[in-house]
């Protein structure tokens, strides 16, 4: 307790002398989101990242969120204590073979908007005519013009989910979330059975046969949303990286929140987003460093990003 207290305390230091403002993701260790100057899902951190004013950003997140940041506020420092905090989505869909992929469908003669969940590199970005947050999802496929086909990359049961419930036709990438794609229907519906009046939340990163056990499909948003709207106390069953659940705890204290199990654990937690650690953080700001650099494909991917999420229809 005593070297974390030193280690929180140096942060804090560190944070004042570089002027960095720390922002965080949901799926972060409590210790960590509890330091963050703001927390939040990649559509609310992207946003926010373009008021930031100190010269530093450091981005408690992983990979592909700090880039976004970087690109949307490219004069700023973006630090990520991390640089191998990754996403099995992003792995998924390299840029060379997604490029490969959308001239075979040219010259097959489909004609098509490439829809690219954020999950993904800034090279897939730059590829894409929009990009969207499981936060925006909806609103944005709703936005392309009925004309084309849907190319939804890289998550198939977001692409899944969206497709019905917008009941637009879509072409599926096959990647999946390593995290969401795991839980345990068994232990689901065992949990359901002892908590008979129990509330089930569900990430539509998840597969059909989670989604179809929930009481509420939406990202982590609309989660804290929901679970504001109940005011009596209520056991939560949460499908979703398991730090979620520390948010809620924070934010409503009155109910009870339970993993789903993953296949082989009790609690789902991301490997990628547990690479940042309280040392790591204060290490990259003492460091400067691992720092997001711009890339050349940054211009493009930039100007997706935009369109997409900072210009509402
Ligand atoms: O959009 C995000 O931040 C992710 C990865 C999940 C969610 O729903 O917040």
């Amino acid at each position: 307790v005593a070297i974390a207290e030193d280690v929180v305390a140096e942060i804090q230091s560190l944070k004042k002398q570089l002027g960095a403002t720390i922002l965080a993701h949901y799926y972060q260790e409590g210790e960590i989101q509890e330091l963050a100057d703001i927390t939040g899902d990649s559509l609310k951190l992207a946003r926010e990242a373009t008021k930031v004013e100190s010269p530093v950003i450091v981005f408690c997140g992983v990979h592909f969120m700090a880039e976004t940041a970087k690109m949307l506020n490219p004069s700023k420092k973006v630090l990520l204590p991390d640089m191998k905090a990754g996403c099995s989505l992003s792995d998924s869909c390299p840029a060379d073979k997604l490029h490969r992929y959308q001239e075979m469908l040219r010259e097959n003669g489909h004609k098509f908007q490439t829809v690219t969940y954020i999950n993904s590199s800034a090279a897939v970005k730059a590829l894409s005519d929009w990009v969207v947050t499981s936060g925006n999802a909806e609103e944005i496929i709703r936005r392309v013009p009925s004309e084309y086909e849907i190319l939804f990359v890289p998550d198939r049961h977001l692409g899944r989910y969206l497709s019905e419930v917008t009941g637009r036709q879509m072409i599926l990438w096959n990647g999946s979330c390593m995290v969401h794609e795991i839980f345990s229907v068994q232990d689901l519906l065992k949990l359901k059975k002892q908590m008979p009046a129990g509330k089930t939340l569900a990430h539509p990163e998840c597969p059909a046969n989670i989604l179809e056990h929930a009481d509420f499909i939406g990202g982590t948003e609309a989660m804290i949303k929901y679970v504001g709207s109940f005011k009596e106390p209520v056991d939560f069953l949460v499908a979703t990286e398991a730090n979620m659940m520390w948010q809620l705890q924070s934010r409503f204290a009155q109910h009870r929140y339970h993993p789903v199990p993953g296949i082989t654990c009790a609690c789902n937690k991301c490997p990628h987003m547990a690479l940042n650690t309280l040392e790591k953080l204060r290490d990259c700001m003492l460091h400067q460093s691992p720092e997001i650099i711009w890339q050349p494909e940054f211009d493009q991917a930039r100007k997706v990003l935009e369109k997409s999420l900072l210009n509402p229809a």
